[in-house]
């Protein structure tokens, strides 16, 4: 079963620019797992999975529901372990922890 992906799109639904989705499709490309996209606009963002959340990323897989860009890539790297590593042990998640939490921010 592929990992369902709801990612953020425009008016266009082929039209892709949140960067925390896109986090998230290079995590899973990675990780060589197959996902679908579920493309969702802001208009329906809340609708997802139940409403499990007020934002995207949201991913389904094998029963679970994750959102949060950040517990989406530690699910990932541990449900995942065999696959290419995220981030190459515990100093690279702890970078990966501050790069995300400030870079992206102003
Ligand atoms: N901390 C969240 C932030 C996700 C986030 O900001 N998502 C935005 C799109 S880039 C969103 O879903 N916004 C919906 C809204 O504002 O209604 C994560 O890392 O996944």
């Amino acid at each position: 079963m592929p990992v369902i992906l709801y990612n953020l799109c425009g008016a266009d639904e082929h039209q892709h620019f949140s960067p925390y989705c896109w986090r998230i499709k290079m995590a899973l490309a990675h990780k060589e797992l197959s996902w679908e996209e579920r493309p969702t606009p802001f208009t329906k963002v809340r609708e997802v999975a139940g409403g499990v959340s007020a934002m995207v990323p949201v991913v389904e897989d094998d029963g679970y529901t994750i959102s949060d860009s950040w517990d989406i890539a530690n699910y990932l790297e541990e449900t995942y372990p065999t696959r290419s590593s995220l981030f190459g042990g515990e100093a690279g998640r702890a970078l990966s922890r501050f790069v995300e939490s400030w870079v992206i921010h102003p």
